[in-house]
């Protein structure tokens, strides 16, 4: 049997948590069309006849600016890349100068197999638009294969797989082989109720809210969960945003994540939000700690 950790990197918004959710068949890892939206490393398991893959999702490497969070997200992808056994760094169909710095990261992994997966071919009707791109990365001579993909479609996934499969190492499984992660169903149900932040709401509003689980109730599990959750945002003016006119912001928020975490807990879901505001929480080691962004 092989397994192995396989750290999933890339700038931000390449679409490197679809991925993970394709690769798993189960939404694990929130998605959205804004930039840094995954900030936390999240396992995402995939067991077949004969090897396990640990799929790590991280958050977006972001080159240009390294202030304070965003640094913070870089060092988890930075710690990941390190864990794992192979790197599979994604882009986007097209070239960006913006991808050097990272590649300078990758760089000093020395021999760690690197996959290069060029992501979103879907938004390319001309497949000769790629070559230049392929040809861009063969160049680096850093990657041991350079494959095209569609996380969306699932264009481009059985290539993939047997190429990381040939660089896992031969080794008993990592986990049980009925797992698809390693987070608790708690960890998942906050991160889809962050998630509709991303969808639903704009400029800073989903950079500065957070969600946390106060009680996760599954006495009645067969029937019916019941989960009591708070927002927390950094300004007043955004409470306002999040609850928004006559409750309809919440609400909206509420409804999309009960259908999401249904869906994936398999059950009936009571879901209630609370919003609260907590200056400065992106600075407070103690609080970021408890809600699992610094360990
Ligand atoms: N057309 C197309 N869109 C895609 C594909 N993969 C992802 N996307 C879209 O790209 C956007 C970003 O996707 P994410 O999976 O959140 O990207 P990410 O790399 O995890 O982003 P961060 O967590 O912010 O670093 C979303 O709108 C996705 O729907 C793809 O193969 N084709
Ligand atoms: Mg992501």
């Amino acid at each position: 049997m092989k397994s192995g950790l396989i750290a999933v990197i890339g700038r931000p918004n390449v679409g490197k948590s679809t991925l993970l959710n394709r690769l798993i068949s189960e939404k694990l890892a929130i998605v959205s069309p804004k930039p840094q939206t995954t900030w936390q490393r999240l396992h995402g398991i995939l067991t077949t006849g004969d090897a396990q893959f640990v799929f790590i999702d991280t958050p977006g490497i972001e080159t240009e600016r390294t202030s304070g969070f965003i640094a913070a997200l870089k060092k988890v992808a930075l710690s990941a890349m390190d864990d794992a056994d192979v790197v599979l760094h994604i882009v986007e169909p097209d070239l960006t100068s913006k991808e050097t710095a990272l590649i300078g990261d990758l760089r000093k992994l020395g021999d760690k197999p690197k996959v290069l997966l060029i992501n979103k071919i879907d938004t390319k009707k001309d497949k000769g638009q790629l070559l230049p791109v392929v040809k861009w990365y063969a160049d680096l001579a850093l990657y041991s294969a350079l494959l095209p993909a569609s996380a969306k479609t699932g264009d481009g996934m059985d290539l993939l797989l047997a190429e990381l499969e040939k660089h896992l190492p031969t080794e008993g499984m990592l986990y049980h082989a009925d797992m698809i992660t390693d987070r608790y169903e708690k960890e998942l149900v906050a991160d889809l109720i962050r998630e509709k932040l991303f969808s639903f709401t704009r400029e800073e509003v989903p950079y500065a809210s957070v969600c946390t689980i106060d009680k996760f109730d599954e006495s009645e599990r067969d029937r019916i969960i019941r989960i009591y959750a708070t927002i927390f945002v950094e300004k007043q003016s955004q409470k306002g945003i999040v609850i928004g006119a006559h409750g309809s912001m919440i609400k909206r928020i509420g409804a999309a994540a009960r259908l999401d975490i249904e869906r994936l807990l398999g059950t009936k879901v009571y879901l209630e939000l609370y919003v609260k505001v907590r200056q400065d929480w992106k600075k407070d080691r103690g609080f970021l700690r408890e809600i699992g962004l610094e360990r």
